[in-house]
């Protein structure tokens, strides 16, 4: 417990006097705006293969089970697309620290735009968004007004070239990464401070990038749970974002 606290002030100080901050986020900053992540309690892995009638539940983002059956996948999504969500404490935090510091950059492993919605205007999403979408075989665009249409009505949109379902931009198991997400991973910049909020730490590459940053600078790990990378982090908070937040405006920093 006095450990805990020790650890807790440490990196509020750290927060406080970096300049340079590069947060790689993932979807348990999301869980208090109310989208539910994946591994964390009652994540979605723990009764989506029920409800989605999967055969095991990474298989809802695995391509070659969407080319034979898109319907799990756009009962998920339509959930997302239905819902007005809004940025939870921690998106808020980094959008509110922006103006305070030099550079504020966060690679966010989620899909749901929040970062960009609180104000964050340097963000990397490394698993792609909902703000394009394509042929998941023959890549062809498609309009994205009538995928938006069509995707909140849990309706599959097909390719008017070949037929197949077209699927949102984002990164799904074995797909490549954006460009930029590898510009960063190969040239990683010098920051003061890495943190990783809110991700079990267990897709890769971005689970690889996170060790990596850990290990060059003053570095915390942020999340409910423990990760397979804890041991590359200065300082491993296990604790909630939101308090975590609340902590960090004690400190005299706006919120
Ligand atoms: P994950 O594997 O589901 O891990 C989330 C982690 O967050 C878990 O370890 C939880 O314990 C932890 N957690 C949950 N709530 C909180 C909280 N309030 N405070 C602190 N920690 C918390 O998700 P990752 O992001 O690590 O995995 C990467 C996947 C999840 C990416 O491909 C995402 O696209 C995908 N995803 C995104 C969203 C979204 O966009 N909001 C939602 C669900 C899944």
């Amino acid at each position: 417990m006095k450990e805990n606290h020790f650890q807790l002030n440490r990196a509020l100080k750290w927060v406080k006097e970096a300049q340079t901050l590069l947060i790689l986020t993932g979807a348990g900053i999301s869980t208090d705006s109310g989208i539910p992540d994946f591994r964390g309690p009652h994540g979605l892995y723990e009764n989506s293969a029920q409800k989605f009638g999967l055969p095991y539940p990474e298989a809802i983002f695995e391509l070659p089970y969407f080319k034979k059956n898109p319907n799990p996948f756009y009962h998920f999504a339509s959930e997302l697309m239905r819902n007005e969500y809004n940025p939870s404490l921690f998106h808020q935090l980094l959008a509110e620290l922006q103006p305070q510091k030099q550079r504020i950059l966060i690679v966010t492993q989620n899909i749901d735009g929040l970062h960009q919605k609180a104000g964050s205007n340097e963000v990397i999403p490394c698993h792609g968004d909902m703000t394009s979408a394509s042929c998941s075989s023959c890549s062809t665009p498609y309009p994205i007004e009538a995928f938006n249409r069509l995707a909140s009505k849990a309706e599959v949109p097909l390719c008017e070239t070949c037929g197949a379902p077209v699927k949102p931009d984002v990164v799904f198991f074995g797909e490549n990464l954006p460009e930029s997400f590898y510009e960063l991973y190969l040239n990683p910049p010098e920051v003061d401070l890495f943190i990783a909020a809110g991700t079990s730490l267990t897709v890769h590459p971005a689970a690889g990038f996170a060790a990596g940053m850990a290990e060059k600078c003053q570095s915390i790990r942020l999340n409910l749970q423990s990760t397979p990378y804890d041991s590359c982090f200065d300082i491993c908070l296990n604790m909630q974002v939101e308090e975590f937040s609340k902590q960090v405006s004690r400190t005299g920093v706006k919120v």
